[in-house]
């Protein structure tokens, strides 16, 4: 493992910067937290929009690194800190399907969700991230044989997509389908994901979530 140059995750409480928080618990890497409070418009300010100008949670910085995007602040933290374990290495055949369910998650699963949450189907023909029902079809599919989105091994894109599935379905966005339920509760069973709730989602979510 890579040595820790130095990380911070800037969050805010109740919001997708979990995945982030959890990742980096999964990886067991030590890292301190600024809170950029969201509802206070904090993620506007000068200083914060020199570390990630879309004035969005999370960002982490490593050193001089400044990463931001989930998927993009998972990819860099597994390959740096859990090379082999959370991510698979480059030369094994995993590393494809893996990258695809991370980036799946914010290219398609996110956005389409968050759409049919406001009550705002779109053609899926029309839009890169397509129809609300193909997502929940393909999510639900892959979990149909399988413990995990790479079989019976625990990686980042669980952390990941699985951390996007499980916000979404405390929100009552996802339909409650046994594939979706099982594995929603294989991943709040977890540790680091325990860790990650507790330090950042409000106790009702943390409830639901294992309930
Ligand atoms: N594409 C970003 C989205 C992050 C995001 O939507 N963050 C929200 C919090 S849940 C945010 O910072 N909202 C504040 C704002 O847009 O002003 C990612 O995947 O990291």
């Amino acid at each position: 493992m890579a040595s820790p140059r130095g990380i911070t995750l800037y969050h805010s409480p109740a919001s997708r910067a979990f995945t982030a928080y959890w990742m980096l618990e999964e990886l067991g890497v030590s890292f301190s937290v600024k809170t950029v409070d969201i509802k206070k418009g904090e993620q506007k300010a000068a200083a914060y929009l020199k570390l990630n100008p879309a004035g969005k949670v999370p960002t982490l910085t490593d050193g001089d690194v400044v990463v931001s995007e989930t998927p993009a602040i998972a990819i860099y933290l597994a390959d740096r800190y859990g090379y082999g374990t959370l991510a698979p290495r480059i030369d094994d055949p995993a590393r494809g399907p893996y990258l695809k369910w991370m980036v799946f998650s914010t290219a398609v699963v996110d956005p389409v969700a968050t759409l049919h949450k406001n009550k705002i189907d779109l053609p899926g023909f029309d839009f890169s991230f397509g129809a609300f029902d193909d997502m929940v079809r393909v999510v639900t599919g892959v979990l149909k044989d399988r413990h995990y989105l790479l079989g019976d091994r625990f990686t980042g894109a669980d952390v990941v997509l699985g951390g996007t599935l499980a916000r979404l379905m405390y929100q009552k966005v996802l339909p409650e389908t046994p594939e979706l339920m099982d594995y929603r509760d294989r991943l709040t069973q977890r540790d680091a994901f325990h860790r990650a709730a507790d330090a950042t989602w409000p106790a009702e979510f943390y409830a639901a979530a294992i309930a």
